[in-house]
Parts: C-alpha cells; sequence; structure tokens
C-alpha cells in the first residue's frame, strides 16, 4: 500500500529575464503552476529609455507601468494569470537612480533630462555627491562614494529625503495595488539600509523583499546590513558553488552555509542576468555542469532556490527580439545550442525537480553518502536525490535510504523501475546527471 504523500510545500522561483508580461503568464499556467513552483521573478515594469539593449529596462524615466514588456493592463492579467496558477509574483524595483543618458522621450512617450522626470523628480530629489571628479562611484571601499555618487553615471536618487521615500513608494504601492507579492531591490546596495528600510516601511502589506548586495571582500556594505530589511541573494553562495560544482566536490555542496548570509534569508541562485554576462558563476553556456549546478542546488537545504532563465546571445548588450520597440513573446530554443536570441526556457528536469523540492519541502538531509564524483542524499523519508560529477562514466551505488519501501519513479528520466527493498535502493546516475526519487512519484510496482 503507497504511503500518502504530504501537500507539496512550493519554495522555487524562476528569474524569468526579459520575458513580456504575455509570456510570463503563459510560463505560470504552462510550467510553474503544475511544477509547485513558489514565484516568478520579472524584470523591470516601469518606463524606461528607449534602446534596442535589455539594459534600458535599468534606466527608468517614469513609474507608468508602459514597458517594452507590456501595457499596465498585460502586467495585471499576468499578475492574476499566475495567482490562478498558484504563483506569486515578485517585481524588480530599480528604485537608486533614474536614468544615465541625458535626456530624450521614455517608450510611454514621458520627456526627460538626466535630472528631471516631469511630475516625479527635479534636480533637488538626486544625489550630487561631489566626491569624484564626474560624480560616478570610483572606490568601491568608500560607503559615501558607493552610496551617493552615480552608478554608470545613472542618476542617483536623494533616497533619504522623505518626498523622494514617498515617490518611490508610491511606486511600489501600485505594483502592491496589482497584486505584486514581493520585490527585488536593484542596487541596494548603493542605498543606505536605513533609507531601503524607510521606504519598505511605506509598502503596503507585508511582502517579500530582497535586496541586491553583491559581495565583494574588503568592502564596508555587505549583505548583513540589509537583513532586518528582509532576504537578500545569496552572491558568495553562487560564487562558492561555482566552484564546488566544476571542481566535482559535490560533497562539499550541503555543507556550504558557514560564512554565508543565514539559510532563512539567502535567496540561492546559479546564475542571474548580471553574473551570466560575467565569469564569477555557472551561466547556461557551460552546458551540462550548469544543469548539474541548477539540480543540486534546488535539492539542498540551503536558502531558496531561484532559477534562471533568459535568452541566448553572443552581444552582452543585446536585448530580447522585438518588435517597434516591444520584446516579442518568449520562444524557446529547441536545441541545446540555440540561436542568438532564444531563450532557454525551464526544462522537463528543472521543472520535476523543483516539484522534488516542494515535496520534500524543508525535510533536513539525511543518509548522506559521498563517494568520489557522487553524492547522493535523502530528504527526510520524503525524497532522495543522486549526482555524478563525472564527465563520461555513468556511477551505480548501493544506497540507505529512509524512503518507504515501493517503486519509485526517477522523476528526471521518467525511469519507472527503482526499487526500495528493506531501506537499500540501487540508482545508476548518468555522466554530469542527476537521480531524483520522491513519496509523489511512486511506480505501479
Ligand atoms: C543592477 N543591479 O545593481 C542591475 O542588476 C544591472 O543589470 C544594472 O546594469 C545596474 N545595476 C543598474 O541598474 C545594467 C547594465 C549596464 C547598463 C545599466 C543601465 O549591466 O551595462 O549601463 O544597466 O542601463 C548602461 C551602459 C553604460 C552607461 C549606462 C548609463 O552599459 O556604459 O554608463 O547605461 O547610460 C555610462
Ligand atoms: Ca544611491
Amino acid at each position: 500500500e503507497e504511503p500518502l504523500a504530504p501537500e507539496p510545500q512550493p519554495s522555487v522561483g524562476v528569474q524569468l529575464f526579459q520575458y513580456n508580461w504575455d509570456s510570463v503568464a503563459r510560463e505560470c499556467a504552462e510550467v510553474l503552476g503544475p511544477n509547485h513552483f513558489d514565484f516568478v521573478l520579472l524584470s523591470p515594469a516601469q518606463e524606461h529609455i528607449e534602446g534596442e539593449q535589455w539594459w534600458t529596462s535599468y534606466q527608468p524615466v517614469s513609474y507608468q507601468l508602459e514597458s517594452k514588456l507590456g501595457t499596465r493592463e498585460q502586467f495585471r492579467n499576468m499578475v492574476e494569470t499566475c495567482h490562478d496558477s498558484g504563483i506569486k509574483v515578485v517585481a524588480d524595483a530599480v528604485i537608486n537612480h533614474m536614468a544615465g543618458i541625458d535626456g530624450g522621450v521614455g517608450v510611454a512617450g514621458t520627456e526627460f533630462s538626466h535630472y528631471e522626470y516631469p511630475g516625479l523628480y527635479g534636480p533637488d530629489d538626486f544625489h550630487h555627491c561631489g566626491l569624484t571628479p564626474n560624480d560616478d562611484i570610483a572606490n568601491y571601499r568608500d560607503q559615501a562614494q558607493v552610496q551617493t555618487c552615480e552608478l554608470s553615471n545613472l542618476a542617483d536618487l536623494d533616497t533619504a529625503a522623505p518626498g523622494v521615500q514617498e515617490t518611490i513608494a508610491g511606486y511600489l504601492n501600485d505594483l502592491v495595488s496589482l497584486g505584486v507579492d514581493g520585490f527585488r531591490i536593484d542596487a541596494a546596495k548603493h542605498m543606505a539600509s536605513e533609507d531601503v528600510a524607510a521606504i519598505v516601511e511605506r509598502i503596503d502589506g507585508d511582502p517579500m523583499i530582497i535586496s541586491e548586495v553583491i559581495r565583494g571582500g574588503g568592502e564596508p556594505i555587505q549583505p548583513e546590513d540589509y537583513l532586518d530589511i528582509g532576504s537578500v541573494f545569496a552572491f558568495g553562495w553562487a560564487r562558492d558553488f561555482a566552484g564546488i560544482v566544476q571542481g566535482g566536490s559535490l560533497r562539499l555542496a550541503p555543507e556550504l552555509r558557514d560564512g554565508q548570509v543565514p539559510s532563512e534569508k539567502a535567496y540561492t541562485f546559479v546564475t542571474n542576468h548580471d553574473t551570466e554576462r560575467g565569469e564569477q558563476t555557472l551561466n547556461p553556456t557551460d552546458g551540462p555542469t550548469f544543469q548539474l549546478a541548477s539540480l543540486l542546488m534546488l535539492a539542498v537545504d540551503y536558502g531558496t532556490p531561484v532559477l534562471y532563465s533568459g535568452y541566448a546571445f553572443s552581444d552582452r548588450d543585446a536585448g530580447a527580439p522585438q518588435t517597434d520597440g516591444r520584446v516579442d513573446d518568449a520562444v524557446c530554443a529547441t536545441s541545446d545550442e540555440p540561436a542568438d536570441g532564444e531563450f532557454r526556457c525551464l526544462d522537463a528536469q528543472q521543472a520535476a525537480m523543483a516539484a522534488w523540492r516542494a515535496q520534500v519541502g524543508d525535510a533536513p538531509v539525511a543518509n548522506q553518502l559521498a563517494d568520489g564524483r557522487l553524492l547522493a542524499f535523502d530528504r527526510g523519508a520524503l525524497g532522495l536525490a543522486a549526482f555524478n560529477a563525472d564527465k563520461s562514466e555513468e556511477a551505480t551505488v548501493e544506497l540507505t535510504t529512509g524512503l518507504p519501501d515501493g517503486s519509485y519513479c526517477d522523476v528526471l528520466s521518467d525511469d519507472c523501475s527503482i526499487e526500495v527493498a528493506d531501506g537499500r535502493v540501487s540508482v545508476t546516475v548518468p555522466p554530469m546527471g542527476a537521480v531524483a526519487l520522491h513519496v509523489g512519484a511512486m511506480g505501479q510496482g
């Protein structure tokens, strides 16, 4: 007789980089809801400068929800569809700065100059730090520079001023009124933590807050400074984890927590839209190593994992495919080597492993076995996962498990012939691959 599987506990998120709102809605309904994801992380929703590059999203011009990713109406519908699918929506809040260019017209028609945004801000609402020749940040060891000078010439808001805080909170509350459940605080390191705290206090309800504070050695501003406000992205973890997976010493992965931010406030990721354009993390172009890392991140009991989906590019500035300034619906690549502009959508393994994570919930790691490049463990008596970092040889291993006796499906391959008997199970793990069993996917046997 089959033991009853507990209700899944969603916790996994996914960053859908430069997906338009219609495509986010589709992903919520077709993939994220059915696989018990918890939330989706969007690209910025506000009006921005014109241009084909992706990073125009990070140069706000007004807080109208009209952008290359869709209209206010499309945004509203997307939130509704995601909620109907059980998925929370986390918006990317670009609130440290406005545009970096001298002036122009935004994509919704707002005329602006570097320090003038009609109806929102004038020159007095910005920092003019006077600490460097061009008012740009030059030295990350100088807290005043990092927080009051300009990041790549982006007009730096005086986030300590009550009026500015009020205006920013008005924008965030507009998003909340449309159902948004949480915020990524873009460039949080570039705002004093007290400023971020004061803005967050003005937000209605109790949204998830995930601050982007990139850990840098020797810097005065650290992620720990922002933990009273909410959670942070675990940049230090992502870099260390990349080293572990690349080096093949997987047994270190479940222990990777000392010196990192506390688990309950850490949002883990293998890559994001910035790091995938750099060298410090594993990236989608790393193929099977990236996939192994993504699956292992979902299996360990540290942090809240955020998967990543973006489009292939050869030019780091290139935007997603667009027509008349609007990003086209995301087209998923069908090959392992996508053409530029094709999206690497979440695949069946990532989706199944997210469902695995929801099924095991917060059950602790147990029965860990590490042997060379192989790592296997249970999560309580609810799930088992095994990983093989060898690039050419499959690994067959006999494991002790707390899983109830019975026959199981490997949710990563749909092989339903795996037998647990007397607390023992034999699994064969493909090279640079994984096997994952859980009590919600038992076979017929
Ligand atoms: C972030 N987090 O703190 C975002 O995650 C990151 O993607 C943003 O940079 C940055 N901070 C500002 O929000 C991106 C992109 C930059 C781009 C900026 C602004 O990585 O390359 O800078 O957005 O659009 C671009 C040009 C740069 C220029 C700047 C201002 O690349 O050369 O600086 O615009 O015009 C003179
Ligand atoms: Ca600032």
